[in-house]
């Protein structure tokens, strides 16, 4: 009875260990990697150069919840106003650039959302420059 015990616990523990690094590196990693965020306009490193964007839209991998997520948008003059944080309906969150207008710079959007069929809570940010001739 004794050896059967201790031959199961010699066995079980070396499982166990291993179940648990696998589960913590493949946590790990899959935190860090996935985002629901696919595209948006502007696009992530885009530079502009025909038109100065008077909205700010993100394409997700399903619908996010406008009521659980936030974009700000920080450029050469701060932080811009935006409003109107909205859904089109197409596993989008769209806003209106509000005040001021933008000019030429570095544009940062941070984003924070939660999308249909998802308890986490996902946020990042991408940037993008706009250039117009002057
Ligand atoms: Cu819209």
């Amino acid at each position: 009875m004794f050896n059967f015990h201790r031959l199961s616990f010699n066995r079980i523990v070396p499982f166990f260990a291993a179940t648990c690094l696998i589960s913590v590196l493949t946590s790990c990693t899959g935190v860090s990697d996935y985002t629901p965020l696919l595209n948006s306009e502007p696009g992530a490193g885009e530079t502009i150069n025909e038109r100065t964007p008077r909205t700010l839209r993100l394409f997700y991998a399903a619908l996010p919840d406008v009521e659980n997520s936030k974009l700000t948008l920080t450029g050469p003059a701060g932080d811009y106003s935006l409003r109107g944080l909205h859904t089109m309906g197409a596993d989008d969150l769209m806003v209106e650039i509000y005040q001021p207008a933008l000019t030429n710079g570095h544009y940062t959007v941070q984003w924070k959302t939660r999308v249909e069929g998802d308890d986490a809570d996902y946020a990042g940010e991408y940037t993008f420059e706009v250039a117009l001739p002057q």
